[in-house]
């Protein structure tokens, strides 16, 4: 008997056979059964470190569909009282810097300690770099397979503001599941670097020894933002280059105001290949939250997060349901035109569309 004849739905004579036997009605009907997750075993099963779970949760929150926010809000919001308890890395650095085998050789140091390590991205430039993390994800072979590990690409979004708060419902859902350890990872495009600091309790910023007039072509703001700085692929040919680099940046690095944090910014360097220099970072990190949990900057810093958070947060929301609003979709291409031809001031026009909602 062939496998279709086998089916129950076809067993019996006179069974009208309906158009669900059609193959994809049964997947839409199954991805609809899918997506009907219960809450609040999700919640349990992040709970007991259950790493499908979380992705699945995950998922949810990145989901357009409003059904899957709400629920993903539940979550969320369920996930709360159980987070808060991770150190928050941000990692930057150019492309090529070594950012994906920094990650990998730091991850499996810091899991050979015991410690479970989630590593988030923000990619703001999604559709020139697609898929990069995802590639990244490959690369970080030996991580990947690790049980104590969870690596997540990059949610994709409209705006950076929209991706960074997934990026921070995932972060909640991470210390959730029990990770000690979460590494939020960007390419330093765009404001990409100031999301993440705002999101991370250490900022830990990889750079390459390059010519002398280095330190005249990076952003100084990234400098500013950095507790560490770690001149990475300090090996071989390049391991002298990377100790000039060095003391180079400590020099740069005492120009700038001592910072709230109460923390002097290090310089280090380190093979990320050859897994040198690793361990020393992991010590810096943890004599900075030791700092800065003894005079309260690391609380009060998470806290000043979650005011800038909720702030954010609203205007984006506000911003969406402006643009999105039926009557500003409708009138806002007119007003265009009437300051293009300069019947209208832009200021007369936005009052004229505030107006509107
Ligand atoms: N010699 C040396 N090479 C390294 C080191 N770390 C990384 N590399 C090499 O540098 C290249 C880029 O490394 P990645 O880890 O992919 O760099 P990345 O910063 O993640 O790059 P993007 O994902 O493109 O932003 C690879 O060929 C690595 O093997 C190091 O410590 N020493
Ligand atoms: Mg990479």
């Amino acid at each position: 008997m062939s496998k279709e004849k086998k089916s129950a739905l076809r067993e019996k004579k006179g069974v009208s056979v309906s158009e669900i036997t059609n193959q994809s009605s049964i997947k839409t009907i199954k991805e609809k059964r899918r997506a009907e997750i219960n809450t609040s075993a999700l919640v349990t099963s992040i709970l007991n470190k259950d790493i499908t779970a979380l992705s699945r949760a995950i998922t949810l929150v990145e989901s357009k569909n409003p059904t899957h926010l709400k629920k993903a809000n539940k979550i969320i919001k369920a996930c709360l009282p159980h987070a808060n308890k991770s150190i928050r890395i941000g990692i930057t650095g150019v492309p090529g810097v070594g950012k994906s085998t920094f990650i990998e050789t730091f991850g499996k140091h810091i899991t050979s300690k015991g410690k479970r390590i989630a590593v988030l991205a923000i990619d703001p430039s999604s559709s020139l770099t697609k898929g990069s993390i995802l590639g990244d994800k490959t690369r970080m072979e030996d991580l990947v397979k690790d049980a104590n590990v969870f690596i997540r690409p990059s949610a994709s979004g409209d705006s950076l503001g929209g991706v960074a708060r997934k990026t921070r419902e995932a972060i909640i859902l991470c210390e959730a599941a029990g990770f000690d350890v979460i590494i939020i990872e960007t390419v330093g495009v765009g404001q990409s670097e100031t999301t993440v600091h705002s999101m991370v309790d250490f900022f830990l910023l990889l750079k390459l020894a390059g010519a002398g007039d280095e330190l005249q072509g990076i952003k100084r703001g990234i400098i500013e933002m950095a507790d560490v700085i770690a001149i990475n692929k300090a090996d071989g040919d390049n391991l002298k280059r990377a100790k000039v680099a060095k003391v180079e940046f400590n020099r740069a690095l005492h120009l700038y105001p001592e910072k709230l944090s109460g923390w002097q910014p290090k310089v280090t360097i380190c093979s990320a290949i050859n897994n040198e220099g690793i361990n020393s970072i992991w010590e810096l990190i943890l004599d900075y939250v030791t700092t800065t949990s003894k005079n309260n900057y690391f609380q009060e810093k998470r806290h000043e997060q979650n005011k800038f958070w909720l702030i954010q947060t609203i205007e984006e929301q506000l911003k969406f349901e402006f643009f999105n609003h039926s009557k500003i979709k409708k009138e806002l291409a007119n007003q265009l035109l009437l300051i293009e031809t300069n019947k209208k001031t832009p200021f007369a026009a936005a009052d004229y569309l505030l107006g509107l909602t």
